[in-house]
């Protein structure tokens, strides 16, 4: 299934229930006084996180997302029952935007797991005529209507909270490393543009991002660039993945630069980590040629191949540990 980083919810709050006009029936007494109940009031809406970031794909074929109304009153003073509220259920890192509607323009923006805002607000219950009951007027006709709910149109659009982002050349092993570290199941392929989409994995609750390459989505005149930058906004910090199947590394990683400076300044003074990939192929020369190029450049290197378990889990450890240093 697509990823859904980007969709427009239709979204409905209760209306109030209807305030009613009954009367009391005592013994030998018709009509002895007013006891008709107000109505509850509509449900509200409100917007909820949770760490699931794929759970926007669940509201593609849902039309509108709506609280539940209030119950009208009833006799013997009853009052109706409130309706029952609802949530618009987004991931974290979500901006939503009020599309339409009285409170259009309003913004609302989730970056913790569970935090839940109010964003429409169900209608009043409209009131029964035991309300209206005073010292001029003891048998009140009156009754008034609930009040409609709010409706707007509510644009959801995710901006992942990854804390680290993979970055490099297609085929660098972005992929690889990301399924090798934590349980996502990236598509990997001996051939460029396999990801065209930001894929995501947790790592002992540090969330990493295999951000498409930037040169891939260039090259195509896709622009898919400009489309992911979005996500790694927030990133922390930066893998960038070089193979040592590359001839000259140095102009590896400088083609990459160049091109995260061309789409975002702000990425580039992010903290970066160069990881050496597919160390298995490597010889021992042309790694520690490698490593030293960049180290003396003073960026730190990390080395790993997806094909040696105890290279992962040693890699594992070192990402982990850059992580909570951050
Ligand atoms: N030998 C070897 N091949 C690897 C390693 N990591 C990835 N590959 C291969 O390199 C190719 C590109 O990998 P992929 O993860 O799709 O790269 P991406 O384009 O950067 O996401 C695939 O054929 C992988 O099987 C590694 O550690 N060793
Ligand atoms: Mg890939």
């Amino acid at each position: 299934m697509a990823f859904v980083d980007e969709i427009t919810l239709r979204v409905q709050a209760g209306a109030g229930g209807d305030g009613v006009v009954r009367w009391l029936h005592e013994k030998g007494k018709e009509f002895s006084g007013p006891a008709g109940g107000n109505g509850g009031n509509g449900g509200d809406v409100y917007a909820a996180a949770v760490r699931d970031m794929s759970h926007l794909s669940v509201y593609r074929s849902n039309s509108v997302i709506a609280a539940e109304n209030g119950k009208d009153g009833g006799n013997k003073s009853k009052h109706g029952a409130n309706g029952v509220d609802t949530d618009v259920v987004v991931p974290i890192g979500s901006l939503l935007t009020i599309v339409s509607g009285a409170r259009k323009g309003r913004t609302y923006e989730l970056l913790k797991e569970g935090e839940r805002i109010k964003i429409l607000f169900g209608g009043r219950g409209g009131l029964g005529n035991e309300y209206f009951k005073g010292s001029r007027n003891t048998r009140p006709k009156q009754c008034t209507p609930g009040k409609i709910g709010e409706a707007a149109e509510v644009k959801v659009e995710l901006r992942l909270i990854a804390d680290a982002g993979l970055i490099g050349m297609p085929n660098a092993g972005k992929s690889s490393l990301l399924n090798a570290l934590t349980a996502a199941h990236a598509k990997v392929g001996a051939y460029k543009f396999t990801t065209l989409e930001p894929n995501l994995g947790e790592l002992y609750g540090y969330i990493l991002a295999d951000i498409p390459g930037l040169i891939e989505g260039a090259s195509e005149g896709k622009g898919l660039g400009h489309k992911f930058l979005r996500h790694i906004a927030r990133t922390k910090i930066i893998f960038h993945c070089i193979s040592l199947e590359n001839e000259d590394m140095h102009h590896a990683h400088e083609i990459v630069r160049t091109e995260l400076s061309a789409h975002s300044a702000e990425l580039m003074t992010k903290q970066e980590i160069v990881v050496l990939t597919k160390k298995d192929i490597a010889t021992p020369q042309v790694l520690s040629k490698a490593k030293k190029e960049f180290e003396n450049m003073g960026i730190p290197t990390l080395v790993v191949s997806v094909l040696e378990p105890s290279s992962i889990s040693a890699f594992k450890k070192e990402v982990v540990k850059v992580l909570k240093a951050l």
